[in-house]
């Protein structure tokens, strides 16, 4: 599609009023119920769903826009979980198991969009389009992390444009298979043990013993420097040195989302932006405005407030 430029939209989780904000703010005008911009076109990082107040109508948005061609998408996690629920495994449970942990992150979605319903169906249907990323001439777009390690584990499971097909869904799906992994580190980024049998709780309460990284920033190289989403105690891990094989160290830009990151929203490197600044947790609904530059420059990043 003809366009001079991506404007590229963080993780949503069902802010439908935020994500109309957003697309004013940055030009786009609705007609017929979708947005347009002249010149311009959308990509989602994915999460469109789970969490949040208005997912039919977050939906509704983003899809039209891919259907008519102004925008594309990744797949989150969030939903690579909802395919997952839906989706029996054959042995009478499903790809998803509904346990009560499972269950309560999913719950929202549940109550607004009646399972078995059109619009259910619908949403999944269009889920299963989502391709695991995008790499244009000028810039890479995947929900968690750029991996090209992953990538090649989990291409033999996807079609020629990164969806997954029908039985790649099933074997990224089933726990300790080499595309479970590249699943995880691709929707979900790559964790590290932590050092000395360590644990800590997130932010949802889950005891974790494993922590996620830093793999934008290749001068991260310990436990200390280089872990996150741990409330604060990122400072007490030691100085040990962690394996470096998820560091990005290309000068291709890379967008993503993921990482519920708080404050003002700011780049995660000159040639990686993480979008995501936790819009369903008070925070902002954040985007990159790019033209086809390969550094990245903080002025281009455009966020609003989730309500
Ligand atoms: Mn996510």
């Amino acid at each position: 599609m003809a366009t001079d430029g991506y404007d590229i939209i963080g993780d949503i989780h069902g802010h439908a009023d935020a994500l109309q904000r957003l697309l004013r703010v940055m030009g786009y005008d609705e007609r017929d119920g979708l947005f347009r911009h002249p010149e311009r076109r959308i990509i989602f990082v994915g999460d469109f769903v789970d969490r949040g107040p208005n997912q039919i109508a977050a939906l509704q948005i983003a899809k039209s826009m891919c259907d008519a061609g102004l925008a594309l998408a990744v797949m989150g996690n969030h939903e690579f979980n909802a395919l997952g629920w839906a989706e029996p495994d054959g042995n009478g449970s499903f790809l998803r198991p509904h346990t009560e942990k499972n269950a309560r992150q999913h719950k929202e979605f549940l109550r607004q969009i009646e399972e078995g319903s059109t619009a259910y169906e619908q949403a999944l249907e269009w889920f299963r389009t989502l391709p695991v990323w995008i790499d244009l001439p000028g810039l890479r777009v995947v929900h968690a992390c750029w991996s090209e390690t992953a990538q090649a584990k989990l291409s033999s499971h996807l079609d020629a444009t990164n969806r997954f097909t029908p039985e790649g869904l099933h074997e990224a799906s089933r726990r300790g298979s080499i595309a479970y992994s590249a699943a995880e580190v691709l929707l979900k980024g790559p964790e590290l043990p932590l050092p000395d049998g360590r644990s800590f709780l997130d932010k949802d309460g889950h005891e974790r013993r494993e922590v996620r990284i830093r793999w934008w920033d290749r001068k991260a190289l310990t436990f200390r420097d280089a872990a996150l989403g741990m409330e604060g105690e990122e400072a007490s891990l030691p100085e040990l040195p962690i394996p470096t094989e998820y560091h990005y160290r290309k000068n291709k830009p890379v967008f993503f989302g993921h990482y519920w990151l708080q404050g003002t929203p700011a780049l995660a490197s000159d040639y990686a932006a993480c979008l995501d600044f936790s819009v369903a947790k008070g925070g902002f609904l954040t985007a990159y405005r790019w033209s086809g530059e390969e550094k990245l420059s903080p002025g281009n990043l455009v966020w609003v407030n989730g309500s």
